[in-house]
């Protein structure tokens, strides 16, 4: 049966008389049809690649290009008169991840399965996922975010096991969701949950009784760690997340034929940062409950399992206090334990134990001395990794540690949210680029070509429309559709100087008001949610909106210079943002954005990155060499440094530097206290000014310098279609297929 009278049957009705939900709702049913049907047998070797978070984003338009249906569903909708991104606008998105890891791990998701692997994902079926941000007051308030509707992607199995806790246990309901590859097979994301969770139980935000487990359990993404109870809760979460893994590894394992001494030829199991780290002793307990020796069962566990580690920053580094595990899982304290004392045979360096002498538990020593391999995800962070804070174990296990330069999904960063890049560049060097990113190469040829420089930036100005069109309409915020789209749009972390671009903003709109303008009108765009517990980040969004209703409400400045903060910063807004952006900001304080892979997602569309040497900034450098990046700042191994001799004291660059003065002073000026929040206002200024952790002050003069420069370069829009062109054709190197290949080649031998 042809599509369209497929879609009328399971409608019903005629496409013209059917809505925006009725649609969304068969076209979802034929697309699970036709996933299911991509169903392949498994291979005897299967990655689980377990991780406390999936941001899959919406799944609809994403799963008919996987499937090669889109653009006929897009045709049968217009002829009907119906239009596919309204029925787009049904979906809600499922936000089951903070940011960067959580992204990846779907990304990955969808590179397994198109590159035809074996795999699932193994996670947690959170039923409010990450809050959603509203503005209140020029203040971020976090209200509740359900996406559990009907109908849905998720499906519920009948798959369930025991999951032990202290005096309790608990029994748990698998969820299942299709992820369909490129062309390829249609693999699991398998999310645990108990039928007992209880969303009533949240109040006045997203406050919720932390202590009563049954339902609370999978309530929320990442509950608030700020307290003993919030922390508690985090360790029932992530052991009900293996238990639930470690049980189907071993069942399945067994069912194709392993006897349990050969797990690691049936499965590899990738720890995504440390939130699945109790996998391992999980593991163990099973194996011995079953007879094996422990030595025996911790040598299979060990060449099953593998650590991605995601970060360097110390604070982000869990450990857990021995005391909170005897409290949660009392059953895995002496494995973790027997784990300990074995380190503590063969080493003497005290660093490497697992448990230190303040009776902490470090995750991520028990996934490096247990699992058969360590990798960074961007060159630079990978050598930080082995040369700084895990030096002591990269000493003892050189050969565990390997770099994977991470990636991203090209369907859902390329051909699903810049269709109209997608086509003009399958006219230009055909399809084959969607299957072979590395083709994009072939752009190259282009450079010269007076016409697809002008369709290039044609290109970037219809996007640029749409995205003003779509902002228009869902939050009433009104784009200068001929300025520069300057945009940094990532999690809120002092770590990421939202608050250096803030300054800048600030700096920008002094010297428009002296007069002294810039040749193409600016739109400095920003979007970013701040943990609930984190008050600096907060303060950062306030300082933001703040600046927002100064600079847009000033007739002689808003001409030159506006400020945007979206609202509820998602995938689906990535997925509008990114394809529209001129400049990509990404502007971390070398040697601690691990790697970033918005910068990969900007660059793929066009936009020209203004960034340190930092995570995978140092990659695309060096891919498009120094003309077709702006970057600015001091290098990782000057940070490092100052770190180690404790020298910097940002006070000094603030006496120095007259522009940066003025611009520190600003944040409580008269103008921004008729606006803000005094408290607020003085408490930012005086972290930067007393602290300034990630050296804001240090790089300030040089990232206004660059960007300054980079808004002069614009002018020249031959110049700047370029670099445009450029970046593009240089992208292929960050699909996550290149990335999946590689894990795959190291660490998973699939
Ligand atoms: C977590 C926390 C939690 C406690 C407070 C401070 C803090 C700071 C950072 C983090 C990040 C945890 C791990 C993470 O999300 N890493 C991100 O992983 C991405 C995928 O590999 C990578 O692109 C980002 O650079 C990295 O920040």
């Amino acid at each position: 049966m042809n599509l369209e009278n497929k879609l009328v049957q399971t409608l019903g009705k005629e496409v013209k008389e059917a809505g925006n939900q009725e649609l969304y709702a068969a076209l979802l049913a034929i697309s699970q049809d036709q996933a299911d049907s991509r169903r392949q047998p498994e291979g005897k070797k299967k990655i689980y690649y377990i991780s406390a978070e999936f941001l899959i984003g919406k799944l609809l338009s994403n799963n008919m290009i996987n499937l090669g249906i889109y653009d006929e569903v897009r045709e049968i909708l217009k002829k009907n008169g119906k239009d596919i991104c309204e029925v787009e606008e049904v979906e809600v998105e499922p936000s089951l991840g903070n940011g960067g890891l959580g992204r990846l791990a779907a990304c990955f998701l969808d590179s397994i399965a198109t590159l035809g692997m074996t795999g699932a994902g193994i996670g947690l079926n959170y039923h409010l996922g990450l809050f959603k941000q509203v503005f209140e007051k020029g203040l971020q308030e976090e209200t509740p975010n359900p996406w559990i509707g009907t109908p849905g992607w998720l499906r519920k199995t009948a798959v369930s096991y025991p999951v032990q806790f202290r005096g309790f246990e608990l029994q748990s309901s698998m969820y299942e969701i299709s992820i369909t590859g490129y062309e390829g097979r249609t693999n699991k994301l398998q999310l645990f949950d108990i039928d007992t969770v209880d969303e009533r139980i949240v109040h006045n935000g997203i406050d919720f009784d932390k202590e009563n487990i049954e339902k609370n359990l999978t309530l929320f993404l990442y509950p608030d760690d700020s307290d003993d109870k919030g922390r508690l809760l985090r360790i029932y979460q992530q052991y009900f997340m293996v238990s639930n893994a470690a049980q189907l590894i071993l069942e399945e394992c067994e069912a194709k034929g392993s006897n349990l001494y050969d797990l690691y030829d049936y499965a590899a199991i990738q720890i995504n940062d440390t939130h699945p780290t109790m996998v391992i002793p999980e593991l163990i307990r099973l194996l011995v409950n079953r007879g094996m020796e422990m030595d025996d069962a911790i040598a299979v566990v060990s060449k099953t399992c593998a650590y991605t580690n995601h970060t360097i920053l110390a604070e982000a580094l869990e450990t857990w206090p021995i005391s909170y595990l005897k409290q949660v899982v009392p059953h895995l304290v002496p494995i973790i334990e027997v784990l300990d004392d074995k380190v503590r045979r063969k080493f003497t360096d005290e660093s490497v134990y697992i448990i230190d002498r303040n009776d902490n538990v470090h995750m991520a020593h028990i996934d490096i001395h247990y699992g058969f391999s360590v990798n960074g995800v961007a060159a630079l962070h990978t050598e930080i990794l082995k040369d700084t804070e895990l030096n002591n174990f990269y000493r003892l296990y050189p050969e565990k540690f390997n770099n994977k330069t991470n990636g991203i999904t090209f369907r859902r960063w390329l051909l699903h949210c810049n269709p109209e890049l997608t086509a003009q560049i399958s006219q230009w060097i055909g399809n084959g680029f969607k299957k072979d990113a590395m083709l994009l190469e072939k752009l190259e040829k282009l450079e010269t070509d007076e016409k697809a420089l002008n369709r290039v930036l044609e290109i970037k100005k219809d996007n640029k429309k749409q995205l003003a069109r779509y902002l228009k309409e869902t939050q009433g915020i009104c784009l200068n559709e001929n300025s520069i789209f300057d945009i940094q749009v990532k999690r809120l972390h002092e770590y990421k100087r939202q608050q250096m671009n803030a300054l800048y903003v600030i700096y920008k709109y002094q010297q428009i008001k002296a007069g002294i303008l810039p040749d193409t009108p600016i739109t400095v765009i920003f979007g970013a949610k701040a943990a609930s517990a984190y008050t600096v980040a907060k303060e950062i969004i306030h300082l933001i909106l703040c600046l927002q209703e100064i600079v847009n409400k000033d007739p002689e400045v808003s001409p030159y210079l506006n400020v945007v903060m979206v609202e509820n910063y998602n995938v689906t807004l990535a997925e509008k943002l990114i394809p529209a952006c001129d400049v990509s900001e990404q502007i971390s304080l070398a040697s601690k954005e691990a790697s970033g892979t918005g910068n990969m997602k900007f660059m793929l569309n066009g936009a020209i990155t203004l960034g340190t040497d930092d995570g995978a900034n140092v990659e695309i450098h060096e891919l498009v060499g120094d003309d077709n990046i702006y970057v600015f700042g001091a290098s990782s191994e000057e940070v490092i440094a100052h770190y180690k001799k404790r020298d910097y004291v940002s006070k000094d660059y603030y006496e120095k530097n007259e522009d940066l003065k003025e611009a520190v002073d600003f944040i409580t000026g008269d103008e921004m206290l008729r606006v803000g929040n005094k408290e607020c206002l003085t408490h930012v200024k005086n972290e930067l000014l007393n602290k300034d952790w990630f050296m804001t002050f240090l790089d300030f003069e040089d990232y206004v310098e660059k960007k300054e420069q980079a808004f002069k370069d614009y002018a020249d829009r031959k110049k700047w279609a370029k670099k445009m062109l450029c970046n593009i054709s240089k992208a292929g190197f960050f699909s996550s297929d290149r990335t999946i290949g590689e894990y795959n080649r190291d660490i998973w031998k699939l």
